[in-house]
């Protein structure tokens, strides 16, 4: 009995592979090359996670292929080790982040070699190497030379206890992460990165790569770009005391909506806005204001802009305050409006003012409700019916109408009309005559259609619409403006109704379940009404037809969008949601950002030739009681000479983010030793030519806006500056994909205090490498959540153990086994998943292979099995490494051509034959187009259905009509 041990079988190949360093990518290579990169990971003390081990492998499996199918190919690894984690340890430990991250990058890279994957490990990079960091430092050198790293000062998280800014990732539900302390906003010096200056080629250039379009989507709704205005509004001079103020104050908002100008009936500052220092003392209610400004400035943005709905009644809606004694003039009217401030304008979107168009805007609606502002209409909804719309060639008619929406409160039903001339159902409608109002009409038109005298106005169902139809009882075009008015029924006291109008339609009363499934409901705009009847008011968001705006009224709302700004005085404008990038943390653990201050020349740059800037030794890793890095406490670090001047400064203290050395190592791989790298010199310059740009790079869906936002600007940008070749393009990656995470056991997070997560190296000692990679690749699509399951492991081993026996039984010596087109089928479906990362399916149909092979060990070729160990290879490389060698095959395994497959024996043509023993039909079998007589009876003869009839009989003859059928006679 053979007996499959993975222990011994795995360490021998890794051993052989790293000695005959079979995975390095050549430097000076003419043959074509292929770029696969797959996210570093942040060596932490847990060791490798499962989930690292899914998208390794993945990648690995594209590696090999493309490997053996003769490109050269560069799959590099490396860690990017600064971070919090290593920093925390210290901090407890008092061991240097150095010396722990040693330790688990050593463990991180043995697990990786466990587990089979084929990096070049001749590239390995490290972030917190200085030899690494120098061109970290080196960027931002640039950066601050081209006018795109500034310092400021801004709110940043900060916990009074620990007496620490904290990253937004410290932050748990407004507390400190470490103790639980409320934290609170502090203002603080700190480095900015204008990403903001690339936000359009961010977008734009999004249309020259591969990425998913849920990438590209959340690339761009966080860049957020929104195309609006910009209306200044003048503030009127204080009539108190009679002294007028003499410059002329202005208010600028930003809006996406101008054509609502002759809505705007407040103006809302963010609470943080420059002017309100410059008005306050002409503000009567200022301390209140004060007050309320301080409160708001002590909340988060998150909090600002979350729903306030969940507040206790009374304290729900939108706070804010209005300026006393201030107002604004709108430009369209020259109406005084109110100012407020408020906490639901954020200061650094837009100019931090708006224009409050309360009927067309949802937060405005709510906060004009709250504080009981007056709120405008000026866009109406525009209809065209969809079954009549207006003809070219008839008159068109002009009419203001209402439609009357009577309830009888005993059933709540509804009163309509059935037309008799045509297949319709409407409400009560007519036209307003002259002098009357809308009540008065809506009553005669109920009297006159209906009979019923007696009805009670309830409420108009908000603004008109304005409907476009072909009035076909009338023969002419209308555009009519519709009002719905709510009556309820008093009595059911009814007039005769005139034999005219009982002509035209008769009165009934409906549900508005039996309404809404009336399929003749003629007005268009029952949808609005329905919508308005059942749902408390709101704001109307649409575009649509401008009224109450003076000359625009009547106007299309797209086209007054460009009229109104320049009317009232505005410009166009284009802003982005996007921030600069704050780039600072006063933590120890990161790059020293190389600048220097001098009282006379400002910050400096560290001169170019004294880089890298080393992290000194500390003693403490804590930050200080001011909140500054423990690098502020070394003074013979600190104090230096100005590199201009030569005077007295002071270094910078603060150190880079974590994102900083992820911006670029992409790069660094592309030389072997990082000590030989060198951005603009002509040696990385040529590798860089060679291996960039990224054909393939494979990250999480979570560091879509950050990582994989940050390093496509920091590579625009040095492109830009001829620090990278200007032929490798603009964009350092031309695909990108993503895997899904693996949970836990039952579909929950897999975490330590749940105390399921699984460690892939106790899977490697029980099962072997090639049955954990297996059963990470079968065991659902590469791109969804998928939850460990441990009898899927077993399924992977034992589909390995019957490949190890089957490669162990004696081969058939025949030419041919019958199998050929089923071999050339699963070559080309494992060929082609792998191209699209299903690797799920790639191994079902080696799944299926291997069982045929099994049903048949007897006819199964050397030939044949030659080539299922070449294609399942980059799924289980030790097992087939293994198998390789004893069946007495040349060289590697890893190192063969990819198997190319027989187009003929492919073609997806299939074919139905009838199976018949005896002349008796026993079966129907689906055949793959063109393969020949031996093939079929090969496999007819083996069927489940088939076996048993000719089961220890002799098969006298085979009769075979290619197409349609085929007879055993026994
Ligand atoms: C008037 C208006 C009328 C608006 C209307 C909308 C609808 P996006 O699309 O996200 O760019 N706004 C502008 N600056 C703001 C700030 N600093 N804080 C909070 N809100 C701000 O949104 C732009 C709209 O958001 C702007 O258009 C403005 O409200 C508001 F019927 O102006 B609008
Ligand atoms: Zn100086």
């Amino acid at each position: 009995m053979v007996t499959y041990n993975p222990k011994k079988v795995e360490k021998k190949w890794q051993k052989k592979w790293y000695d005959s360093d079979i995975f390095a990518a050549k430097s000076n290579s003419k043959k074509e090359k292929f770029y696969l990169l797959v996210e570093f990971p942040y060596p932490s003390g847990e060791g490798l996670h499962v989930g690292h081990c899914r998208s390794y492998t993945a990648l690995d499996i594209i590696a090999r292929k493309k490997r053996m199918q003769g490109l050269n190919v560069l799959y590099p690894m490396g860690w990017d080790a600064f971070g919090l984690p290593a920093e925390n340890y210290a901090i407890k430990m008092g061991i240097h982040p150095s010396i722990t991250t040693k330790k688990n990058t050593g463990n991180y890279k043995k697990q990786m070699q466990n587990l089979g994957l084929s990096f070049d490990w001749s590239r390995e990079i490290n972030t917190t190497d200085p030899k690494y960091y120098k061109w970290t430092q080196w960027i931002f050198i640039q950066l601050f030379k081209h006018g795109l790293a500034y310092k400021e000062k801004l709110a940043i998280n900060w916990c009074p206890k620990d007496k620490i800014g904290l990253a937004n990732e410290e932050v748990v539900q407004g507390k400190c992460e470490r103790c639980g302390t409320k934290v609170e906003r502090k203002e603080k010096e700190q480095w900015l990165i204008r990403i903001t200056k690339y936000a359009d080629r961010l977008i734009k250039d999004l249309d020259l790569v591969d990425y998913p379009s849920r990438v590209k989507d959340q690339q761009k709704n966080w860049i957020g770009r929104s195309e609006g205005a910009s209306i200044k509004f003048e503030i009127q001079k204080h009539q108190r005391g009679g002294l007028a103020s003499p410059v002329k104050l202005e208010i600028d908002v930003f809006t996406t909506r101008p054509d609502t100008l002759f809505g705007c009936t407040f103006l809302v500052l963010a609470p943080e806005h420059e002017i309100l220092e410059k008005v306050k003392d002409r503000i009567e209610n200022w301390s209140e204001v004060e007050k309320y400004i301080k409160q708001a400035k002590n909340k988060s943005d998150l909090e600002r802009q979350e729903n306030q709905k969940d507040l206790p009644a009374g304290q729900a809606g939108k706070t804010g305050m209005e300026l006393k004694g201030i107002k604004a003039i709108n430009p369209a009217n020259n109406e005084q409006i109110p100012i407020f401030v408020a906490d639901y304008v954020m200061v650094n979107y837009g100019t931090g003012a708006i224009m409050a168009v309360p009927a067309h805007d949802d937060r405005d609606f709510e906060f004009a409700k709250k504080h009981n502002l007056p709120i405008k209409e000026v866009i109406i909804p525009k209809l065209i019916d969809k079954h009549d719309p207006p003809k070219p060639d008839k008159k068109n008619v002009e009419r203001k109408s209402i439609q009357a929406i009577v309830i009888n409160p005993k059933d709540k039903k509804v009163l309509c009309l059935k037309w008799k001339k045509f297949p319709w159902t409407t409400f009560v409608t007519g036209g307003i005559n002259q002098g009357e109002d809308m009540v008065q009409a809506a009553k005669r038109e109920i009297l006159e259609e209906t009979g019923y005298a007696n009805v009670t106005y309830i409420k108009t169902l908000g603004g008109p619409v304005e409907s476009h139809y072909f009035a076909n009882h009338k023969d002419e075009n209308r555009k009519a403006i519709f009002s719905a008015l709510v009556f309820e029924l008093e009595n059911e006291q009814q007039q005769e109704v005139s034999k005219e109008e009982k002509e035209i339609h008769e009165a009934v009363w409906m549900t508005w379940d039996e309404l809404e499934k009336d399929k003749n409901i003629k007005c268009t705009e029952y949808e609005i009404w329905h919508d308005r009847f059942f749902n408390p008011p709101h704001a109307f968001l649409g575009e649509g037809v401008l009224i109450n705006s003076g000359e625009f009224s009547g106007k299309a709302s797209a086209q007054a969008f460009k009229e109104i700004t320049k009317f009232a005085g505005g410009v166009m404008a284009v802003k982005y949601k996007l921030r600069d990038w704050v780039f600072s943390r006063q933590h120890y653990w990161g790059e020293p950002i190389p600048m220097i201050f001098c009282n006379t020349c400002n910050w400096q740059p560290v001169p170019e030739k004294e880089l890298p800037v080393t992290l000194p030794k500390v003693k403490k890793y804590q930050p200080t009681d001011t909140g500054e890095s423990p690098l502020a406490l070394m003074a013979s670090w600190v104090n230096v000479k100005c590199p201009k001047c030569k005077g007295p400064a002071k270094r910078e203290t603060d150190t880079m983010p974590n994102w900083a050395g992820s911006n670029w190592y992409y790069l660094a791989y592309t030389n072997p030793g990082i000590s030989n790298f060198k951005f603009q010199i002509s040696n990385s310059a040529k590798a860089l030519a060679y291996w960039m740009s990224v054909d393939w790079y494979n990250g999480g869906m979570e560091h879509t806006t950050l990582h994989l936002l940050y390093s496509r600007f920091i590579f625009k940008f040095l492109w830009d500056i001829g620090a990278v070749p200007k032929a490798i393009g603009n964009e350092p990656y031309k695909k990108r994909t993503s895997h899904g995470f693996i949970l836990g056991e039952g579909g929950v997070k897999m975490s330590k205090s749940l105390g399921n997560v699984i460690n892939p190296d106790d899977v490697i000692k029980q099962y072997g490498a090639d049955t954990l990679r297996i059963y990470e690749m079968f065991m659902g699509p590469f791109e969804q959540m998928i939850p460990w399951d441990q009898k899927g492991i077993t399924g992977a081993r034992r589909f390995l153990e019957k490949v190890y026996i089957l490669a162990n039984t004696e081969k058939s010596k025949e030419k041919t086994s019958g199998l050929e087109s089923l071999i050339n089928k699963t070559l080309q479906k494992v060929s082609d998943d792998i191209e699209v990362m299903k690797f799920n399916t790639a191994i079902s149909s080696l799944m299926i292979l291997v069982n045929a092979f099994s049903d048949q060990p007897a006819m199964v070729t050397k030939e044949n099995m030659k080539n299922l160990l070449l294609i399942l290879s980059p799924f289980a490389p030790h097992l087939t490494e293994e198998l390789w060698e004893k069946a007495g095959f040349k060289g590697l395994c890893s190192g063969q051509a990819w198997p190319k497959y027989n187009e003929k024996l492919v073609t997806e043509e299939k074919v139905w034959l009838i199976v018949q023993v005896n002349g008796k039909v026993r079966d129907k079998i689906e055949f793959v187009n063109g393969i020949n007589q031996k093939e079929i009876e090969n496999m007819v003869l083996h069927t489940p259905k088939i076996k048993p009839w000719i089961e220890g009989k002799e098969v006298k003859k085979i009769i075979f009509v290619p197409g349609r059928l085929i007879n055993i006679v026994i």
